[in-house]
Parts: C-alpha cells; structure tokens; sequence
C-alpha cells in the first residue's frame, strides 16, 4: 500500500472557516472526459445597448428611469428578495414548522457606465470607485437598526445565472446573520479566543506565504491565493494582510490596493481559457450588529463554475448533493496553474 501521499491519494480537507469538508481525488484528473459541452457566446459587446436595464438613461422594469451616470450607480433592486416594511412574525408550531420574518434591503450597483466592461478590463481608479461605494452602502445600510449584516457579492456571466452582462453587482442586507457567514463567525471567534487574539486568517496567511505552493498573487496589502480547503475547481480567495473585520476599515490606500488584487486576479480568471470567466464572488465581513468583531478577518471569495475548459464545467451533483463536496485537481495544481498565467489581459495581446 505505500506511504500516504497527498499529492496522489484520496484525502479529506478541513475548512476552518466553515468546519466542513472536502474530499480530494487527485488520481482522478486525468479521467476522460464524454459529458455536457457548454457553449461559448463571446460576442462583442456594444459600449451601450438601449435594450439593457442598467445602461445610462435607459428605463428599468417598474418604470424608473436610470440617471446618465459617468461612474458607478446604485438602486435599490426592483425585485428584492427581502423588503423593509416586513412585519415582526414567528410561526406558531416553531417546533417542526420554524419560520421567522425577515426584514432586509437589496441593492443593485453598476461598476461601470460602460456596458462592455468587465472588472479586469477596468482602470484601477474605476475599480477603486466600486470599491468606494460598496463602502458606503455597507455604512449606510449597516447603520440601519434592523439590518445586522451586508452580503455584497457579484454573479459574472450567464452560466452563473447573471441576467444581464453589464458590469454589476448587488448587496443583500438583513436582519439576520445568513449561514455562510454565521459559520465563519463562530469559527473565527473560537479560533481567536483560543490563539490570544490572532486571527484565523492571519495564522492561515503566514503559514501560506512561507509555503508559496497555493500563492497566485501578492500586492502590498492583500494575497489572492486557491484556500488549502477549497471545493471548486479554481476557487480563491483575496484576504486582507491586516486583520482588519470590515471594509470600512480599508485606508485610502488600501482600497487602491484592493482593487490591484481584485483586477490581477479577474485577468488570471480570463486568460485561464481566454473567455470572460464566470463566477459569484463575494465579500465576506464582519456583521453590523453594533457588537465589537476583533476576530473577524476580511476576505473576498470567488467561486468559479468551470473545470476544464471554457465549456466544461464543474457539477456540484450526486455525491457533492448527497454526501460531501469533492474535487479533482487538487487546490495545489489549480493555484499553480493560475500563476503561470501573463498578468496582462488576452484581449490586450
Ligand atoms: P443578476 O446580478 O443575477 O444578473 O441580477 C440583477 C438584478 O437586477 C436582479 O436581482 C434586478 C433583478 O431583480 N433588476 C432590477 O432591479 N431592475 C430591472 O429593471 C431588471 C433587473
Ligand atoms: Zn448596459
């Protein structure tokens, strides 16, 4: 039977954020491969088209009317999937039929008023407005008293789900803490306690800035690497090198820098297939509940669907829906293929 060797044996990986796991199967990623081919629409896209929803001075559903903006724009989503004026309710039989109401705002913001753009096209300056104002949408929403946490996230491309390729993103905020993020605060806040008040991700960052095997990128401020623990094929991750728990803590500087990081690796993403790579990204930060959150370190997650090639994808089905998540290539290989990309984007050779 030999030695165990990560590299070649199934394994499982533990995901200290979320305390869930990961079976690895490296000797699997050389299986052929006879599924479903996506196709791939890379048309050129016009700088405005009068039929979309987030174009400048083009009409929206409902009736509004969107401005001639230069920059970046927000609206409050004309479809939210949480509304404010909810009334308070529990279900009565809270036993077996546990439902509660749920207060929230959902906002839609455009990156750019260009509506061929995507972020690695984007100058850093525009990128670093994006980033500007998801600060001060966290602040206002976050300053609500019924809205304890800010979901800012983006959905890029049409296997994703996005409804529309103009560069956009949306926030979600609500009167609860949603799963994801509550798993991570109770994890960090343990680890915290635990390691004399060092963040999870700061002990993480340290041991895999010595290693460099999982690194795709470094700027002064930020690292963007593929999680030792990650479930998608080219999942990463842009973490903070400061541990601090919330976008609002980011300096003039810093957001600058957060934007070098979040275009460096949106170009990597491209130029993997040469295709305007698809993925929901997300930032995840500490809640806004008036409580004092040390322990939580910023992070911004990307979790891209494809695995092969522009057209093949990877499906989370059968034993990932039943059983556990599992993957293939392993963290180690994708992280090595990312970084040997150009940094420099494939429409600009
Ligand atoms: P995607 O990021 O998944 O494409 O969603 C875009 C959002 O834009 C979606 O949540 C909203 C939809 O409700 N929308 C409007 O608010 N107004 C419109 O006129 C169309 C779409
Ligand atoms: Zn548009």
């Amino acid at each position: 039977m030999g030695k165990f060797d990560i590299k070649q044996h199934p394994h499982r990986r533990y995901n200290p954020l979320t305390g869930d796991w990961v079976l690895v199967s490296p000797h699997r990623s050389q299986r052929p491969w006879q599924g479903q081919v996506e196709k791939i629409t890379e048309q050129k896209r016009p700088k405005y088209e009068p039929d979309c929803y987030l174009c400048p001075g083009n009409k929206r559903a409902g009736g509004s009317k969107n401005p001639k903006y230069k920059n970046t724009f927000v609206f409050t989503n004309d479809f939210s999937a949480l509304i404010k004026d909810t009334p308070d309710g529990l279900n009565k039989d809270a036993d077996l039929f546990k439902a509660k109401s749920e207060k929230g705002i959902c906002r839609v913001i455009c990156f750019s008023p260009n509506h061929n753009l995507t972020i690695p096209e984007m100058e850093i300056e525009e990128i670093k407005m994006v980033i500007d104002l998801w600060i001060d949408e966290n602040e206002t929403l976050g300053a609500q008293p019924f809205i304890n946490y800010v979901q800012i996230f983006e959905n890029k491309g049409s296997v994703m789900g996005c409804s529309n390729p103009h560069p956009h993103g949306q926030i979600w905020a609500q009167e609860s803490i949603p799963d994801l993020p509550l798993k991570e605060d109770n994890l960090q806040k343990k680890y915290y306690v635990e390691h004399n008040g060092n963040t999870l991700l700061s002990d993480y960052l340290k041991k895999e800035l010595a290693l460099k095997e999982r690194i795709i990128l470094e700027t002064i401020h930020f690292v963007v690497l593929v999680p030792f623990w990650t479930t998608w094929p080219f999942e990463t991750m842009i973490i903070s090198k400061r541990p601090i728990p919330g976008i609002s803590e980011l300096s003039e500087e810093e957001r600058y820098d957060f934007a070098r990081a979040y275009k460096g690796l949106t170009i990597l993403y491209d130029n993997l297939f040469e295709i305007s790579f698809p993925y929901s990204a997300g930032i995840h930060q500490c809640p806004t509940d008036g409580d004092i959150h040390r322990h939580w370190h910023l992070h911004m997650h990307f979790y891209p669907p494809l695995l092969r090639s522009a057209t093949v994808k990877k499906f989370m089905v059968g034993y990932e829906m039943l059983a556990n998540a599992q993957r293939d290539i392993t963290p180690e290989q994708a992280a090595e293929k990312l970084r040997a990309l150009p940094d420099i984007h494939y429409k600009k050779k």
